[in-house]
């Protein structure tokens, strides 16, 4: 036992090749951040720890300037680093000083709150100018809170969000929801493989 232990963990970080990207979590307010972060971390707590346990519920607060954690999935090219963003108008003017070394960006969105999506258009309009000549840089928009029933759906957002035109980054659009898990893993390991294939 003694031995097989430390080279699996060996092997494990063989396959991460020990390094991580570095990713901002970003988005309005509410718009589920924090639970997202935590929802990926307890999925990927599942894939390696048989005494861990699905996590209903994420009790979170507004988070105050950012929070930052590594997460090692299983199989993914790269471990990733997130930095979950605060999302309050006041703490929004900070994001900015985040970007500099960044490899890959989450937007996150509440797709239940239709009277915000204007908002959340206008500051990712603000952040893809902000991250100015590098294009190569992925923005996976995270369509959230699917759970929902009347949540926009992907092409709805899409749409509302006018996407196409509002970045020249190369984007996707993924449905997911951080209280259920659905879609989470998947989003974030397509994010680990883009960020790999780009290095
Ligand atoms: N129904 C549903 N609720 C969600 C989902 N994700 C997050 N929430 C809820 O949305 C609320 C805000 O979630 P947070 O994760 O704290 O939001 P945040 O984006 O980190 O917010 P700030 O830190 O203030 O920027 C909480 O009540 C969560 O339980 C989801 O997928 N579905
Ligand atoms: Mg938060």
């Amino acid at each position: 036992m003694g031995i097989i232990f430390p080279t699996k963990i060996r092997r494990i970080c063989t396959l991460y090749n020990e390094s991580s990207a570095r990713v901002v979590v970003i988005g309005l307010d509410s718009a589920g951040k924090t639970t997202l972060v935590q929802r990926f971390k307890n999925l990927v707590d599942l894939q390696f720890n048989l005494n861990a346990s699905f996590i209903q519920h994420f009790i979170t607060e507004p988070t105050f300037v950012y929070q930052v954690e590594t997460i090692y999935p299983r199989l993914a090219p790269l471990a990733l680093t997130l930095w979950d963003l605060g999302g309050e108008e006041k703490t929004r003017t900070l994001w900015r000083f985040y970007l500099t070394g960044v490899q890959g960006v989450v937007f996150v969105i509440d797709c239940d709150d239709k009277e915000r999506i204007a908002l959340a258009r206008e500051e990712l309009l603000k952040l893809s100018k902000q991250l100015g000549q590098s294009s190569s840089i992925p923005i996976i928009i995270a369509a959230n809170k699917q759970d929902i029933i009347k949540s926009l759906c992907k092409e709805e957002l899409i749409l509302a969000l006018s996407l196409p035109k509002i970045t020249s980054n190369e984007w996707k659009v993924f449905e997911m929801s951080a209280q259920t898990g659905g879609g989470v893993m998947e989003m974030f390991c397509h994010l680990s493989e883009t960020i790999h294939k780009h290095q």
